[in-house]
């Protein structure tokens, strides 16, 4: 695998996923991207894996679309490759996907952030659509998963102005789950993506892809199909393993079954 992403499996099944091209703060190369996108779709399907934790070498989480490469694209190109300036594969995983971000996550980068499913923040990062000084505008659902995250005034604030938010505010506004000190990041997030490996797996996909729906399914289609997932977690051996658990007053243990 090209280094442009850096993988570190932890034994607890934690996959820390390392944007690796800390020179040109991340930003999402052709090269980048395309290792970005092997990678997620790898640790989908490996057993070693139970969780993903996205992170970014250096001072900087992403700087968005490599705009040095995205210069010379041409429309017919754009086209062919399907081109986003991101990395659509990351918002198809069906394991939990969490984000460390630290520094600047613009753009692309702020793309990526929208497709993880928990946000842990340092206090100083920087949250930003910055593509309407360019000219442009997200190619990667930046219009369509921040109004969802954080409504549409301050979503439409964002786009149209490109203007930033700090850490505090990405809180408040609901695109951070957690802030902490930025020494204090990485060990932070590995323990929240550690604990969520810890439970379930199967319960822990049938969790995200209930919540997902209700982006994509009236009320009264979620609520069925939530409903049929609790149903099947009924029948899990973990289910049983963790109420016999609580009954018994000890730690459960989860076999993904
Ligand atoms: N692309 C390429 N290179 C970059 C990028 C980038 N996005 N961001 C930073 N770099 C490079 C710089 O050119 C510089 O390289 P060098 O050392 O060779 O000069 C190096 O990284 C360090 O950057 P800076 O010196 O600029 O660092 P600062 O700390 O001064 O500034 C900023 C940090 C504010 C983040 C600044 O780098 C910046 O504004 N970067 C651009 C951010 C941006 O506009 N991102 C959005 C890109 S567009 C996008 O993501 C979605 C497009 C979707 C289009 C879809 C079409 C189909």
């Amino acid at each position: 695998m090209d280094d442009a992403v850096a993988v570190q499996l932890h034994a607890n099944g934690v996959a820390e996923v390392t944007l690796n091209r800390p020179s040109s703060l991340n930003a999402l190369s052709p090269e980048l991207i395309e290792a970005l996108t092997v990678t997620v779709r790898q640790l989908d399907v490996s057993d070693a894996a139970r969780v993903l934790l996205l992170c970014g070498a250096g001072k900087h989480f992403c700087a968005g679309a490599n705009i040095k490469a995205m210069l010379d694209m041409s429309v017919a190109e754009a086209v062919r490759a399907g081109f986003t300036g991101c990395c659509h594969a990351l918002a198809q995983v069906e394991k939990p996907v969490v984000a460390a971000v630290q520094g600047y996550a613009v753009g692309g980068g702020c793309e990526l952030v929208e497709m993880c499913d928990v946000v842990i923040a340092a206090s100083t990062a920087v949250f930003g659509h910055p593509e309407i000084t360019l000219g442009t505008m997200p190619g990667a659902g930046g219009s369509q998963r921040l109004p969802r995250a954080i409504g549409k005034h301050k979503a439409l604030d964002m786009l149209l102005t490109g203007r930033t938010l700090d850490a505090q505010e990405a809180e408040r506004a609901g695109l951070v789950s957690r802030l902490c000190p930025p020494d204090g990041l990485r060990d932070e997030a590995l323990a929240v993506a550690g604990r969520i490996a810890s439970y379930s797996l199967p319960v822990l996909k049938l969790v995200k892809a209930s919540a997902y729906a209700t982006f994509n399914t009236p009320l009264e289609h979620g609520l069925p199909l939530e409903r049929a997932s609790f149903h099947r977690t009924l029948s899990f051996a973990d289910a049983r393993e963790g109420m016999e658990a609580f009954r018994d007053k000890r730690t459960a243990h989860f076999r993904d079954c």
